[in-house]
């Protein structure tokens, strides 16, 4: 079983290495996960424990969900870099970027990342590109700092669910009648 660790915005970072390293220590078969937003990439958690899990060859795994936005800062306001994975590569961490609305890709790059993390003993950064179509919390209203069309079109032309559904429709496995029973 992997060691999961969510963050509110980056404090696990840290943590999720520690307990990484404590895995390789214990010749574990396993590895620590860990998941956060382009914010949390934004603060100093973030770059310690890149550095920390590099240097330890520790096998975490740093999922990013950049989604564009830190409630109401845009990522063009957070940093001038490429995004995410680039700061991985420059950390000398494995780093992949991944359209984050497809399920399938998704699967397929944690699953490769876990089978690096463990077998290498190596940590691994995953940059998924999406969107949030609802709003930080039930305090935000995020239709006061973006344009009201740009969610609506993630949500119909991007859905990720959607997107899946078509997919497994698409190979015969599902369809609006097997749904019905
Ligand atoms: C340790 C810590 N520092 C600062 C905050 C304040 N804070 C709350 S949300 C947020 C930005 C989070 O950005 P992201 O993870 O990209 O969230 P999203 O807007 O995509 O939901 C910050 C800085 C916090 N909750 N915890």
């Amino acid at each position: 079983m992997p060691q999961v660790f969510p963050t509110v915005c980056r404090t696990q970072l840290p943590h999720a290495v520690g307990a990484a390293y404590a895995l390789k220590m214990d010749r574990k078969d396993a590895c620590a996960v860990t998941y956060f937003g382009d914010g949390g990439s934004s603060e100093g958690d973030f770059h310690a424990a890149l550095n920390f899990a590099a240097v330890l060859e520790a096998q975490v795994i740093f999922i990013c969900r950049n989604n564009g936005w830190a409630i109401s800062t845009p990522t063009s306001d957070q940093f001038r870099s490429d995004g995410v994975v680039v700061r991985g590569s420059a950390y000398g961490v494995q780093s992949i970027r991944v359209d984050g609305n497809d399920a399938l890709a998704i699967y397929g790059s944690v699953h490769a990342a876990r089978k690096m993390a463990i077998t290498e003993h190596r940590p691994i950064l995953i940059e998924a590109l999406t969107y949030r179509v609802g709003h930080h919390s039930t305090s935000d209203d995020s239709t006061k700092y973006r344009p009201v069309d740009e969610i609506g079109w993630w949500k119909l032309a991007r859905d990720p669910v959607t997107r899946f559904r078509k997919w497994i429709e698409s190979k015969d496995w599902w369809s609006s009648e097997a749904e019905s029973v």
